[in-house]
C-alpha cells in the first residue's frame, strides 16, 4: 500500500483530544496473536465530534495513563471467556510509566482481519510497562493520520504494516512541532 505523506507540522483538523478515558478489556488477541499489546477504550467515551475526525484508521499522538484510585477486581471479557485482573493501574510507576506523556499508535475501526462486530479504539504505547493497567484512566492527543484499516492475507503481514506504522509515529513525533503537543495532556 502506498502510505499517505504525514506533515511536518501537525494540521488541522488535529489536534484531537480526548481526554479521561478507561482501559477496558478487548479479545486478549494483541498481546497474545500479535505481540503488539493495546490498551482498549470505550468507543462510547470518544466525545462525537472527536469521532466524527477520528474515523476508522491508524493515528499517532501522545497519551499519558493515569492510575484509578479504585479496588483491584476482575471483570470477565465481552466475550465472556476469561477474566481480567483489573489493576487499574497499581504497580505502575509515577513518572515513569504513569503520569507522563508517551508516544503512541492507534488503531480505530473493525479490525477487518479478524473479523470483529464492535468498533474498538485501541492504543499500542511505545513503552514498556512493568505490568498490565487495565482499569487505569488513559488520556490522548491524536496529531496525525497515517493510513486507512485494512485487512491482510497473513497475520505477518499486519505486524509487519503495525510495525511501519509505529516507525513513523516515532519518526514524526520527535520533530519539534509534533513534541510540543506533549503540554497539552500536562
Ligand atoms: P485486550 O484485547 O484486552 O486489549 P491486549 O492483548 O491488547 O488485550 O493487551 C492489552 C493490555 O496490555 C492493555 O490493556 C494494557 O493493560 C497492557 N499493556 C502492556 N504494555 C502495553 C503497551 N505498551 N501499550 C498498550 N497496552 C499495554
Ligand atoms: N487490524 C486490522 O484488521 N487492520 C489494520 O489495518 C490494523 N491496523 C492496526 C494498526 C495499529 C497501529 C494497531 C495498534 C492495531 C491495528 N489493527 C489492525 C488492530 C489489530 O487487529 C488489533 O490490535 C488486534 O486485533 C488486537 O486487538
Ligand atoms: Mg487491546
Amino acid at each position: 500500500m502506498s502510505r499517505p505523506q504525514i506533515p511536518e507540522v501537525p494540521v488541522a483538523p488535529y489536534p484531537v483530544v480526548v481526554p479521561n478515558t478507561r482501559v477496558v478489556a478487548g479479545f486478549g488477541r494483541g498481546s497474545s496473536s500479535i505481540g503488539i499489546p493495546t490498551a482498549n477504550v470505550p468507543v462510547e467515551d470518544i466525545p462525537a465530534e472527536a469521532l466524527r475526525i477520528l474515523d476508522t484508521g491508524v493515528y499517532f499522538g501522545w497519551c499519558k495513563v493515569l492510575r484509578a484510585d479504585e479496588p483491584a477486581h476482575t471483570e470477565l471479557r465481552k466475550d465472556g471467556t476469561t477474566e481480567v485482573e483489573f489493576s487499574n493501574g497499581e504497580g505502575l510507576v509515577q513518572g515513569q510509566d504513569a503520569d507522563v506523556v508517551l508516544p503512541m499508535v492507534m488503531s480505530i475501526g473493525w479490525n477487518p482481519f479478524f473479523k470483529n462486530k464492535e468498533k474498538a479504539a485501541e492504543l499500542h504505547i511505545l513503552h514498556k510497562f512493568p505490568k498490565n493497567f487495565y482499569g487505569a484512566k488513559i488520556s490522548f492527543v491524536v496529531l496525525g493520520y497515517v493510513r486507512p484499516e485494512l485487512s491482510y492475507t497473513t497475520l505477518e503481514a499486519l505486524i509487519e504494516d503495525i510495525n511501519l506504522d509505529i516507525a513513523s509515529a516515532k519518526e514524526y513525533l520527535a520533530k519539534d512541532a509534533y513534541v510540543e503537543y506533549k503540554h497539552v495532556l500536562n
